[in-house]
């Protein structure tokens, strides 16, 4: 056997037998390196003669490049077994209980939605949802926001690099999304509500970059603001379990919606001192809106509304730190159950 061949074969059984990206390291130098095993070869060529030179020069770098195919293989290898054990290490039994069986609950934010979707279920609105990313013609163009409408400022919005995607704002791209999706097939009355995560770019003590919001929506013949004052008022007297509460609209500006209001409820403290606070928006759903949607607003109108289902939740439970809702404290959740 040549003693290329033997290197071959020494190189064969070194990179097989390391177990480790250094070991293997090593094991590649002792042949390739400075003064490695093929290294050496390399220099002696220089004592032949020209002829002998040519044929042994080719053989020692077909040597030198099957061991460079050994340490890929054997670099390869080592990584998937380095892959396989991080897995191992890392798995988790999802079938094990949970340590405190039977003592899981839902976030207030969730408990106040259930209420809320019963109520509105039980006056015949379903529950819409949609993507969490959205188009920037969702989003903005088809709730009538001109292009320079302050709400479309970077400061406000989410915008997803690269595209002409946002993190959406508020849920009202649900409703477009419903209105030409049901206008396609048999159109009004659409009495839905949309609820879910909103994104905006703004975060202090009363403010977090990731809320939750419910919006409504009802298109049908003959529909007024007077419908969601009612709606809206019983909504609030059953949620709260106070038939005392009264809501009043104040003038406000939606871009889509005419006219639109800013909505305030009665509010008892524990004091007993009588408040109002704002609690949403709402409004006549704009024309241009609805064509949007696929509606023929000479024939139908609706009103929609939105408001922060954090800030409900916190006057249903009396927490007074919207973070509090973020943050996953275990003591706070107990709470709850
Ligand atoms: C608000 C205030 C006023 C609203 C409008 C619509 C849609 F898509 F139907 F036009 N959805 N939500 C709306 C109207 C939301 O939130 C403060």
């Amino acid at each position: 056997m040549s003693s290329l061949e033997q290197i071959l074969m020494d190189a064969r059984l070194s990179m097989s037998k390391a177990s480790s990206l250094p070991e293997l390291e090593q094991a590649k130098a002792r042949f390739l390196g400075k003064n490695g095993i093929v290294t050496a070869q390399l220099k002696g060529l220089s004592l032949l003669d020209v002829e002998a030179r040519k044929l042994a020069g080719a053989a020692v770098n077909r040597c030198k490049a099957e061991i460079e195919l050994l340490v890929e293989s054997a670099k390869e290898r080592i990584a998937e077994a380095d892959l396989q054990a991080k897995l191992a290490e890392e798995s988790i039994d999802v079938t094990l209980p949970g340590r405190n069986p039977g003592m899981g609950s839902l976030h207030p934010v969730s408990l106040a939605l259930e209420r809320i979707e019963k109520l509105f279920a039980s006056v015949g609105f379903s529950v819409a949802d949609g993507p969490e990313i959205e188009t920037d013609e969702n989003n903005f163009a088809m709730l009538n926001m001109p292009v320079d409408h302050p709400a479309r400022s970077m400061q406000d919005t989410f915008y997803l690099k690269g595209t002409s995607n946002v993190l959406r704002t508020h849920t009202s791209p649900v409703q477009i999304r419903y209105m030409q999706e049901h206008s396609k097939k048999c159109g009004p009355p659409y009495r839905i509500i949309c609820p879910g995560r909103v994104y905006r770019c703004d975060h202090d003590a009363t403010h977090s970059p990731m809320f939750h919001q419910i919006e409504g929506l009802w298109v049908d013949t003959g529909i007024s603001l007077a419908d969601l004052k009612a709606t809206l008022t019983q909504l609030f007297r059953m949620f709260f379990e106070r038939e005392s509460i009264n809501i009043r609209f104040r003038p406000s500006y939606f871009p889509f919606v005419e006219p639109g209001v800013e909505v305030d409820m009665e509010w008892e403290s524990k004091g007993g001192k009588v408040k109002w606070l704002e609690i949403g928006g709402a409004g006549v759903v704009h024309p241009q809106v609805l064509r949007n949607g696929g509606v023929d607003p000479e024939r139908y109108s609706g009103f929609a509304f939105g408001m922060g289902l954090d800030r409900l939740a916190m006057l249903k439970y009396g927490v007074n730190d919207l973070r509090l809702f973020f943050e996953n404290d275990m003591r706070f959740l107990r709470q709850f159950t």
